[in-house]
């Protein structure tokens, strides 16, 4: 409907609206919307992922460790297109380790990321292509930038669930087994209640 008023001629507004398809929850980082897709990782999914697979083989496998929203508007590998999620890690431990991501490079290396932490306290590991690492603290408004060639695992070094969002190229694809080989250099540890860094 046209409202004419004075000589300008108004059009109704929601005559151009379009439903937001996903909305976030900024207190607890979840997202609503009919096209979220759910990925869960239970201790059972983190096979070598910890330096203690004995400790983990004896954990109940069905347990959640982590799991993930994602909203992927393009279709995988668009160049150009963003992805969006979040991901909620539980506190715990696997043997001394920390509760962690199985962390991963970008297919096309020169892809970035960002992350962005919602709550709890952690860390997010970085490693370059030469096995150096380093971390950015997490908590509550952190924003970390993930540049190229990096490999990026968030580790929950709290005794809250760690929630963060995360947005990335739709065609930066995800490179597993590079980690999953040889894993990341430093491993964080609880040594008399407090985070300690292990080389490996
Ligand atoms: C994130 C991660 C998510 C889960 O969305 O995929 O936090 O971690 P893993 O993929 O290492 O299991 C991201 O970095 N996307 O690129
Ligand atoms: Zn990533």
């Amino acid at each position: 409907m046209i409202i004419k008023s004075s000589k300008i001629q108004h059009m109704e507004i929601n005559k151009l609206l379009k439903k937001v398809e996903v909305k976030i929850d900024l207190t607890t980082g979840l997202m609503t919307g009919k096209s979220i897709v759910l990925q869960k990782r239970t201790i059972a999914d983190l096979k070598n992922v910890f330096a203690d697979e004995k400790s983990r083989l004896t954990m109940p496998q069905n347990q959640l460790a982590y799991e993930v929203q994602l909203y992927l508007p393009v279709l995988d590998g668009t160049e150009g297109g963003l992805y969006f999620g979040n991901t909620t890690i539980y506190p715990c431990k696997v043997g001394n380790e920390y509760m962690m991501t199985k962390g991963h490079f970008h297919a096309k290396g020169d892809r970035n990321e960002y992350y962005l932490c919602i709550k709890g306290i952690g860390y997010l590991l970085l490693m370059n292509e030469k096995r150096e690492c380093w971390m950015e603290k997490m908590t509550q408004g952190s924003l970390h930038f993930i540049g190229a060639n990096l490999a990026h695992r968030v580790i929950n070094a709290g005794i809250e669930p760690l929630t963060f969002l995360a947005s990335w190229p739709a065609d930066a694809g995800h490179d597993y087994n590079t980690i999953q080989q040889n894993g990341f250099s430093v491993r964080l540890v609880e040594v008399n209640g407090q985070p300690s860094v292990v080389e490996v």
